[in-house]
């Protein structure tokens, strides 16, 4: 089954002493989160500094005489960087968030887990150790990775977002009663970490931080949890207005309606914060009565739809509706899982994996309004041939009119393998699918962009013995 039993997804129940470790969903696994990076101030700081990125990202058709110089972007793809050499494995799991950021300063941030011993499911371990490493030549080269954090016990994958030089990691871990998410912040690049500090109870957190003034930052993390309600998850977001030394206590994002709402996956620009998830509100089971994922832990009738919602203050209240985004028939529901958001000015959009076909297949769908309406779904792969058994866990990253989207494939034989694919034209069109990886079970990757619109792609691999991080850059250029 590929890399399905490598991407069981632990959910958000309280780790307690009768429940030392997370429960598992043992079938078709789940997801993985993204996080913008968008960031008002830093990516148009980022896109004045260099005046070869002013033209426009698309193909300029008719370059000649173009006064600005602008032309057709090319792409140049490197050679892969190990960026782990340890005897653990070395991992990270989600596309609902990332586990690579580029910083202000054009430094390449990157993020993940050593499994220091087994956990219950993906991107947890019982016990394990965060890791960063950064390049300050734009991707060229790796500093040997050093600790976010000593050994943890019961601690999830980490998850990075960045304003200005200030960079933000979140994750999960376990106090010994209850699952937190916690957040560390370097102010100087990460050449050093604050200590960790616990910003409510809960699993998987997304993270999108903006920069609105020197010395100023809104960061947003989102996360579900099942601790505050009963027996299932909600959604909740918690937001830093002063560079993430503060945080205001959670709020709740999805309707606390006994049926479980989770991967959380958020982006913000200006005063507006968008949140997405994957919701069990209208999956049922083969007899038609409601089921809920969470609740009973997996299983094969896990069906869920991708929900969307908006604050327009910034995260600190969600008045307006819940929009749903996939629709299957009713009462024949299909698996629609872990949705990657990202935002840039007024443009929203929402990467996504759907087995209504059959077999998953990534579809796309964005907002021109700032998530007040939503264009139709886009299926990006079906059409594609040959086809793989599946296409996995898409992660999107935006800067102006560039999408990059990251996502695997799951083989016919067992293998998997990573591949990206390019909008130069705001979602309106996507290039064929480029092949990133070279190992055998490549996994889990995720992408940043450089505000010329460089990517920056990180999945970790099994060369043999254990997993390892690697990254892989695709350099813009324009004549
Ligand atoms: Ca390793
Ligand atoms: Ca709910
Ligand atoms: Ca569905």
């Amino acid at each position: 089954m590929g890399g399905e039993h490598r991407d069981s997804l632990p959910h958000g129940p309280a780790l307690s002493p009768s429940r030392p470790t997370l429960a598992r969903l043992t079938a078709l696994a789940a997801l993985l989160a993204l996080c913008a990076t968008a960031c008002p101030d830093d990516h148009e700081a980022g896109g004045d500094a260099d005046a070869e990125a002013d033209g426009d990202a698309g193909a300029d058709a008719d370059a000649s005489g173009d006064a600005d110089g602008g032309g057709e972007v090319t792409f140049t793809l490197d050679p892969i960087v190990q960026l782990s050499h340890s005897p653990t494995d070395s991992q990270t799991f989600l596309n609902t968030a990332k586990c690579v950021a580029v910083d202000g300063a054009g430094s390449v941030h990157v993020v993940w887990l050593e499994v220091l011993g087994e956990g219950s499911g993906s991107g947890h371990a019982a016990q394990g150790q965060l890791v960063t490493t950064r390049s300050t030549d734009g991707g060229s080269t790796f500093a040997p990775p050093v600790p976010l954090t000593a050994a943890v016990a019961e601690v999830g994958v980490p998850k990075i977002a960045t304003a200005g030089t200030s960079l933000f990691v979140t994750w999960h871990q376990s106090d010994g009663w209850r699952v937190q998410v916690m957040l560390s912040r370097s102010d100087d690049g990460g050449d050093t970490w604050t200590p960790p500090v616990s910003l409510g109870q809960g699993t998987f957190p997304s993270i999108d931080a903006c920069s609105s003034g020197p010395g100023e930052a809104s960061v947003h993390v989102a996360w579900s949890d099942s601790q505050n309600v009963e027996n299932h998850c909600e959604v909740y977001l918690a937001n830093s207005v002063d560079g993430g030394r503060t945080f205001a206590a959670p709020v709740m994002v999805s309707t606390p309606d006994g049926l479980s709402s989770w991967t959380a996956s958020v982006a913000s620009w200006g005063a507006t914060t968008h949140v997405a998830w994957t919701d069990e509100r209208f999956n049922v089971d083969a007899e038609g009565r409601p089921y809920d994922c969470i609740v009973v832990g997996g299983g094969v009738t896990c069906h869920e739809e991708v929900f969307y919602r908006r604050s327009t203050d910034g995260g600190a209240t969600f008045t307006g509706p819940e929009v749903r985004l996939t629709s299957d028939p009713p009462g024949a529901p299909q698996w629609s899982w872990a949705p990657s958001i990202v935002a840039w000015h007024d443009d929203v959009h929402i990467a996504y994996f759907d087995h209504r076909s059959g077999s998953f297949q990534l579809y796309y769908r964005r907002s021109r309004d700032a998530g007040a309406t939503w264009e139709t779904e886009e299926d990006l792969t079906s059409g594609l041939a040959p086809q793989p058994y599946h296409w996995w866990r898409p992660s999107l990253a935006a800067v102006a009119d560039q999408l990059q989207l990251t996502f695997w494939e799951v083989d016919l034989d067992g293998g998997s393998s990573i591949w990206t694919m390019s909008s130069l034209d705001t979602g309106a069109t996507w290039s064929s699918p480029l092949l990133l990886s070279e190992g055998p079970t490549a996994l889990q990757p995720a992408v940043a962009l450089s505000p010329t619109g460089t990517a920056h792609f990180v999945w970790y691999d099994d060369l043999g013995g254990n997993d390892e991080m690697f990254y892989r850059r695709l350099a813009a250029g324009r004549p």
